[in-house]
């Protein structure tokens, strides 16, 4: 089954417009901006993956300060151990690769090794095929957040980037 987000815009009724003839010549005009920001932010992450190793998408844009519900769906039917799939969080600035490639051998610690902590937001837990998790998390700083599955070998391409403002 496939989600679709909807776009909501807002629509303003600039009635100002239609008393016509109040504006004298050469006055600047009122601007009025859209929200367009805050229309498009995701307070809701629903992310899919399945056994052809992808994440249905790889951009969000979140509320700064706000509690956001990342949801993760394995829509494959592997198993963990074959086709395991997380979402983790870095940190602005951190990379996808070296910390793929450092938590890829934590096999023991799901791939979310307590060595690499600092470096991480938040994460799932690792699931299988038909099983799905969800995980509540705040981000406080605006800035660009790098996320990946990091179960061995799929962080190249099961990535993406969280923009908060
Ligand atoms: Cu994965």
């Amino acid at each position: 089954m496939k989600y679709y987000s909807f776009t909501l815009f807002a629509v303003l009724s600039l009635g100002l417009y239609s008393c016509g003839g109040d504006v004298p010549k050469g006055a600047e005009k009122p601007e009025f901006k859209m929200d367009q920001e805050a229309a498009v932010m995701d307070s809701v992450i629903n992310l899919e993956a399945g056994d052809d190793m992808k994440f249905n998408r790889s951009a969000f844009t979140i509320p700064a300060g706000k509690e956001v519900t990342l949801t993760l769906k394995h829509t494959g039917k592997m198993d963990k151990n074959a086709m395991g799939h997380n979402v983790v969080i870095l940190k602005a600035g951190e990379e996808v690769r070296a910390y793929g490639n450092e938590a890829q051998k934590a096999k023991e610690e799901e791939y979310t090794p307590q060595s690499l902590a600092a470096k991480v937001v938040a994460h799932t837990q690792l699931i299988g095929g038909g099983e799905s998790t969800t995980l509540k998390f705040t981000i406080a700083e605006p800035g660009e957040y790098p996320f990946l599955c990091s179960f061995p070998g799929h962080y190249p391409i099961m990535k993406g980037t969280i923009t908060v403002k």
